[in-house]
């Protein structure tokens, strides 16, 4: 899964507006490096982002999923926790919904019902706001797995069916350093809950704690040791920025354990 984030700070044209041409190009390139999925999202969901009106989230994606699906058959998925956001999205041309706040917001159940595409359920203690505010658990594998398991249900129950349902451990989101490293070493106790799991550690900022405040574009070996891991864990997809060393690393860690080219 490749990610677009259409904000501002990604893709500014000099001022506050996105450039979509810009954006879209970058999708298309992303789906040539070998991506199945392209993730767009309007709303950043890093530590301290402040949050964005519904209308602005959907003047940044809406253009550029429909521009996408004019170009593309791949698969589009919607990077929203907004229910509108979401149905618009689908009704412009996307296929799955990722939501980092886990079908939580309100109609968000019966919207994902409605609008029957697979969705994918990330654990997120807090708001992306406050997140990183000294977040605690007893255990932390033990309670996003219990979180996940509690939000399948509830999607199942409001009549998402079971099929549709991806889970996330949510790198990052509300978790210290030790944290996330104790979901990467256990990744596979979200793995035997019974459904598809999707890891994202990209770029993120547990790779700079480890290695001496590496900037963000400077967190592809970091980024590449976490994507391998998952995928080794049995993740069925992984969240990434760099999708053209993912996809190499990822074919060298197949070859390597098949023996053979
Ligand atoms: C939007 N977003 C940022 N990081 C993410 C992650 O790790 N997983 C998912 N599902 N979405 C993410």
């Amino acid at each position: 899964m490749g990610v677009l984030n259409v904000t501002p700070d990604s893709f500014s044209d000099g001022g506050d507006f996105v450039d979509r041409a810009a954006a879209v190009e970058r999708g298309l390139e992303m789906l040539r490096n070998g991506a199945d999925v392209i993730d767009v999202g309007g709303e950043s969901t890093r530590p301290g982002a402040d949050p964005v009106p519904e209308d602005e989230e959907l003047r940044r994606v809406v253009p550029v999923i429909k521009a996408l699906r004019e170009r593309s058959a791949a698969r589009i998925s919607i990077d929203s926790f907004k229910p509108a956001v979401a149905r618009a999205a689908v009704e412009a041309g996307a296929d799955i919904w990722n939501d980092v706040r886990a079908l939580q917001e309100p109609g968000a159940l019966e919207t994902a019902a409605e609008l029957g595409v697979p969705v994918i359920l990330m654990h997120m203690s807090g708001s992306p706001k406050t997140m990183q505010d000294k977040p605690q658990y007893e255990d932390v594998v033990g309670e996003v797995c219990d979180f996940l398991t509690e939000r399948a249900d509830l999607a199942m129950a409001a009549g998402v069916t079971a099929d549709s349902i991806w889970l996330d451990p949510g790198i990052g989101f509300g978790k210290t350093l030790d944290h996330n490293l104790a979901l990467m070493r256990d990744l596979d106790q979200v793995i035997r809950l019974g459904y598809p799991v999707l890891f994202g550690a990209s770029r993120k900022r547990f790779i700079a704690a480890i290695d001496d405040g590496a900037h963000e574009m400077e967190r592809l070996g970091g980024s590449l040791a976490a994507a391998m891991r998952a995928a080794q864990a049995g993740a069925a997809m992984v969240r990434v920025h760099d999708v053209r060393m993912t996809m190499q690393a990822l074919k060298v860690q197949a070859a390597i354990k098949r023996g053979k080219s």
